[in-house]
């Protein structure tokens, strides 16, 4: 099968709930940060602001996507551990990676806040039981609800998904 660039690992496996799969995404959130370290490791300033691929996002973008994207979803997963089914709120991600502080901001910054961050919602993650994974919230835009198990899937395999992006398409000096 031909690999499409845009999903260099393929895309989300919604499988059913394990011990042993929790625990695996639970190691890939914990790792994310000094994953992200290593992919732009060396990559100069022309490459952070060349698109992996034509029409995608830069380095730079992915980057700070990856914090905007995990900012919503730890905010998420603590209204879902906190209230009853709560209605999250969508934003508009290609806007947000438009946004100034993203287009005139160092990455380093980004991945220091992922750093802290996934570092709290790591911590929050290790504490949960499998009753915990099964809360829900609902999602106005997809129209659906969602347990946080499957949440929990989404956001290991997003962060591999966007630093596998970046790890395979420069060539590094
Ligand atoms: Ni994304």
């Amino acid at each position: 099968m031909e690999q499409d660039i845009r999903y260099p690992i393929g895309r989300v496996q919604l499988v059913e709930y394990s011990d042993e799969q929790r625990l695996r995404c639970l190691q890939e959130i914990q790792a994310l940060p000094d994953l992200l370290d290593y992919a732009v490791q060396n990559l100069d300033e022309v490459q952070l602001h060349t698109p992996y691929r034509e029409g995608g996002w830069t380095p730079n973008q992915i980057v700070h996507h990856l914090a905007d994207s995990h900012m919503n979803a730890f905010i998420r997963f603590k209204l879902a551990l906190t209230e009853e089914q709560p209605t999250i709120k969508p934003y508009d991600e290609k806007q947000w990676a438009n946004t100034i502080d993203v287009a005139d901001m160092p990455v380093n910054v980004s991945i220091t806040l992922l750093h802290a961050l996934h570092r709290r919602w790591h911590k929050l993650l290790t504490s949960l039981t499998k009753e915990d994974l099964s809360r829900t919230l609902y999602h106005p835009e997809q129209q659906r609800t969602m347990t946080l198990w499957t949440m929990l899937l989404i956001y290991a395999w997003h962060g591999k998904h966007h630093a596998t992006q970046i790890i395979n398409n420069y060539e590094k000096h």
